[in-house]
């Protein structure tokens, strides 16, 4: 079964938007294995934005993602990196279509919300950085057969 990171990000925290944005999430049938608040520090905040290390706003989206705390968060289901993508919508909420997290939320690339892994190799990746492997529960849900055939 596919994992995803997916991070409510210090903006979404402090909007007070943690249950709608979970809410959204829930509501597409993807299930929730992990989930903590904590404070990101400088060195996990250079690991797992490492890919933008050397873009003018690099310093700043360290700052931000360091400045306050997030909700970091594992969903599961088959393709879920994809479908959390399709529901955070585009990186930019000024060009994220409605509907989306970001397209109904957000108006500034640098304050957009949420992350989600871009790919199930980053989401293998990033759910290390986030999690230890006992922090992730295996659990059955009853509705599962009215969710997926
Ligand atoms: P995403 O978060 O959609 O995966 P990304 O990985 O390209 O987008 O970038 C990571 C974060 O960095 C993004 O959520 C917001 C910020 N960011 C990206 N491009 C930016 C830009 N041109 N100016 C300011 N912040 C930017
Ligand atoms: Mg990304």
């Amino acid at each position: 079964m596919e994992r995803t990171l997916v991070l409510v990000k210090p903006d979404g925290v402090q909007r007070g938007m943690v249950g709608e944005i979970i809410s959204r999430l829930e509501r597409r049938g993807i299930k929730l294995v992990a989930l903590k608040m904590m404070l990101v520090d400088q060195a996990l905040a250079h690991r797992h934005y490492g890919e933008h290390e050397g873009k003018p706003f690099f310093q700043g989206l360290v700052d931000f993602i360091t400045s306050s705390p997030l909700v970091a968060m594992i969903w599961e289901a088959d393709d879920v990196v994809e479908i959390v993508r399709g529901t955070m919508g585009q990186t930019n909420p000024k060009n994220a279509a409605p509907g989306t997290i970001r397209g109904d939320l957000g108006v500034n690339i640098g304050r957009n919300l949420v992350h989600g892994s871009d790919s199930p190799e980053s989401a293998q990746r990033e759910v290390a950085l986030f999690f230890k492997e006992g922090e992730i529960l295996d659990y059955n849900r009853n509705n599962d057969p009215w969710i997926t055939e």
